[in-house]
């Protein structure tokens, strides 16, 4: 076996708002094969609940801890680490990352009369991919998700959990300034080399800071070492809560940090042509990337044509050579600071690069063609009194944008007011005087395109560029249990990943104009799980005014009669959520009916019918024959608030319907068999669910009978209803939709 070297390594964490992932972080550390070590985290002014957590972590006697008064960015973090390291070596982590157990070990160990060593790293792109305690060697099997510049080295086998012997392990040496090195992750360094360099972070920006140590650090050696062993788990797209990843900041604003750095570098890398290349070659990658979706806001053009042709000044045009023909001609205008001809180029750049995408397959070009119609139209002056609503996707006439439309229809009949519906729930819809319009039809483009408000419960398609006139009225459908958008922890929905998923939320969410919130709990979340920053209305829901009506019981009754329920039983609704992870294919969600109906019918039969209502991303179709007269299914009907009416008693589980059910006081059961599993992995939760739901949380067929029987036996949880409904319902008083309307339609006319 090998010595070891012994010098303490003094591992430096930045933290904020990170607590999804900092105990996996913190016990890969406390895990290492390597002891001696100084665990610094700096805790850069994380909220209380975060705080909390971490502090409660802090067990290990390695550990230094200090917080930053406010939120001072991950450069200033990361220096005042360096500040407080007294460690022979040190190591920058982030807090959502995780070491392989024996890193720190094997990192020393070959980091030999180098400076600055290298290990090689592993993504994370869902948590399943985390194997705590792998040793460095086990996950070398992977290397499909390697980082590219880690691929080129061959792998060599080691036992689970022993040292590498260093003649084994190859050392890569890897160039450093024509590297595609970006990260000061994952590198061992001398901190005598570090103060000898005076390396620091630049705290002037938001973004890219790593790039500033970087060019420190690549100035001073001349190859940057890389063992083949694995020794870094690096989460991507599986952002914390409250810390979406940096890519979802607005384009605008990392453009600006960006060149700010650069800026900033390239002055005190002025007499260092290899450093200066560098960074040269980092601004091309990221005009590349970014300058279409730059410019082709049009109220960005002045300021970014300015801020990038400004930042050209210092560059050096030879790098261009190798560049595509339209790159050498946009830097070429912004070099002689031609406005006029650099728009001209870069909107047939973008158009260009648009039609390229359209023409692909035959429905590209079809969104294409049309989306251009709808752009055209949109121009034409937008009808001041034209309103289009839509529900669930265009597959209910229900929920907060029907109670609107309603409202409006009978105290302002002059609006032109339409309902976008998918034909295939054509169904769900009435017959009769309610105007509908096909979804994505030419006469859906033209009214869309001209409306002044859009009124919707969910999102909108991501392409169909909102003119600028209209108004976006999202009301969205429920008060969060289950966490929300950039609050979920992982997706596990089909057809996307949860950077796509955040992705888009976010952009949906830049649409909005307008959102409306039932409670003030609703409204925080909304605030940080939609980043949403403009007019909340918190009117409580416009579909639960209809509970407010004097003509409940009336209305109940002539529903019972329409669908021919039987008028001398009660009714349970069973209305249960979806789950994320079951699904038959994208969009269309499975769910195994766990209520045993032949045992409740039994015993509760004689007394109860039960009326089935599952989620609208459900797709599945129960056969309920042998239990008719007891079980019917409504599933398909157009609005779960005339069930609400019709039911004496809830059975629910995750679902937002409870929040709604409570404004009736009537008694609800919490039928939750994968409890475990679904506030784990499946979505978590806001609320302390076991404690707060305002009814007995059962697992069971047979539990629920007994809640059941409980129920009858009159006893209710009237206590709990009501402080549910002080904390959830207070706003809801039948005047909802009227505030809304108020506040979002009648001022902007
Ligand atoms: N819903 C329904 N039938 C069900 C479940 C839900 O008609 N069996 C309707 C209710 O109006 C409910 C809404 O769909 O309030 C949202 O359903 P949830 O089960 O809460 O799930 P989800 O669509 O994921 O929305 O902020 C709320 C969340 O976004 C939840």
């Amino acid at each position: 076996m090998i010595d070891l070297h012994t010098g303490k390594v003094s591992i430096i964490i930045p933290y904020y708002n990170s607590n999804e992932f900092i105990k996996e972080c913190l016990d890969s550390i406390f895990q290492q094969s390597y002891p001696n070590l100084e665990i610094i985290i700096i805790n850069d002014g994380s909220y209380a609940e975060h705080t909390a957590y971490l502090e409660s972590l802090l067990t290990d006697d390695r550990i230094i801890y200090v917080k930053n008064e406010k939120n001072r960015g991950v450069a200033f973090s990361r220096n005042k680490g360096l500040e407080l390291a007294t460690g022979e070596y040190v190591y920058f982590l982030d807090s959502d990352d995780a070491l392989t157990h024996d890193a720190i070990e094997v990192l020393v160990h070959h980091i030999q009369e180098f400076p600055v060593i290298s290990g090689r790293k592993k993504r994370l792109v869902r948590s399943s991919d985390y194997v705590p305690l792998p040793s460095a060697k086990s996950a070398d099997t992977d290397d499909a998700e390697a980082d590219n510049d880690d691929e080129t080295i061959s792998d060599d086998e080691f036992a689970l959990g022993t040292m590498p012997e260093s003649e084994d392990v190859k050392i890569k040496y890897k160039q450093t300034f024509s590297s595609r090195e970006r990260s000061i992750l994952n590198l061992l360094m001398k901190r005598e080399f570090i103060e000898e360099n005076q390396i620091r972070f630049y705290e002037g920006t938001r973004g890219y800071t790593d790039i500033s140590g970087l060019v420190q650090i690549f100035s001073a050696i001349d190859a940057l070492p890389q063992i083949k062993v694995r020794t870094y788990y690096k989460r991507i797209g599986i952002a914390p809560i409250m810390k979406p990843a940096l890519i979802q900041r607005p384009i605008e604003e990392r453009t600006i940090d960006f060149i700010q750095l650069y800026l900033d570098l390239n002055k005190q890398y002025r007499e260092n042509e290899q450093a200066k290349n560098y960074l040269d070659k980092l601004l091309l990658g990221f005009y590349r990337r970014s300058a279409i979706f730059i410019f082709r806001e049009p109220h960005n053009f002045d300021k970014f044509f300015q801020l990038i042709a400004g930042a050209l000044d210092c560059f050096n045009w030879q790098l261009l050579a190798s560049q595509p023909r339209h790159i050498r001609i946009e830097f070429g205008y912004l070099k002689q600071k031609d406005r006029n001809k650099f728009r001209k180029t870069m909107q047939f750049h973008i158009a260009a690069r648009e039609m390229r995408n359209a023409i692909k397959r035959p429905a590209t070009l079809k969104r294409y063609v049309y989306k251009k119609t709808f752009q055209f139209v949109s121009k034409r002056q937008t009808d001041p009194k034209l309103i289009m609503f839509e529900s669930f996707l265009g597959k209910q006439y229900s929920d907060n944008p029907r109670a609107i439309y309603q409202y409006l229809k009978e105290n302002y009949p002059d609006y032109k007011m339409y309902w976008s519906i998918d034909p295939r729930f054509r169904s769900a819809f009435p017959d009769k005087g309610v105007p509908l319009v096909k979804r994505f039809s030419l006469k859906w483009l033209f009214l869309m395109a001209r409306a002044r408000f859009w009124v919707t419960n969910s999102r909108m398609p991501l392409w169909l560029p909102k003119p600028e006139n209209t108004i976006y009225l999202q009301t969205w459908h429920g008060t969060p249990l289950k966490r929300l958008a950039q609050d979920q922890k992982e997706v596990l929905m089909p057809g996307t990943t949860t950077d796509k998923y955040k992705k888009n939320f976010y952009k949906e969410s830049r649409n909005w104009d307008y959102l409306v919130s039932p409670n003030q709990y609703s409204t925080e979340i909304f605030r940080r799980a939609f980043q949403f920053d403009k007019t909340i209305v918190e009117s409580g829901y416009p579909r639960n005014d209809v509970f407010y009506r004097p003509d409940l019981a009336e209305r109940a009754m002539t529903f019972k009669k329409k669908h021919r329920l039987p008028l001398n039983k009660k009714v349970i609704l069973y209305a249960p959520t979806w789950r994320d992870n079951q699904f038959h294919q994208v969009g269309k969600y499975k769910m195994d009916l766990q209520l045993d109906l032949t045992k409740l019918q039994q015993e509760l039969g004689s007394e109860y019918i039960i009326i089935l209502r599952m989620h609208y991303l459900v797709a599945e179709n129960f056969e309920l024959g042998p239990y008719e007269g007891f079980a019917y299914d409504f599933s398909n009907h157009e609005d779960i608030q005339d069930l609400y009416i019709i039911s004496d008693l809830l059975i629910t589980d995750y679902s937002s319907v409870f929040f709604d059910y409570a404004n009736l006081k009537r008694p609800m059961i919490f039928f939750t068999y994968d409890i475990d599993e679904y506030k784990g992995d499946i979505r978590g939760f806001y609320l302390d669910f076991e404690e707060k739901a305002p009814g007995s949380i059962v697992k069971t067929t047979e539990e629920v009978i007994e809640a059941v029987k409980f129920l009858s036996q009159g006893n209710i949880p009237n206590e709990k209803l009501n402080e549910f409904y002080q904390r959830f319902c207070s706003l809801e008083d039948g005047h909802a939709s009227e505030r809304v309307v108020k506040e979002v339609i009648l001022k902007n006319e």
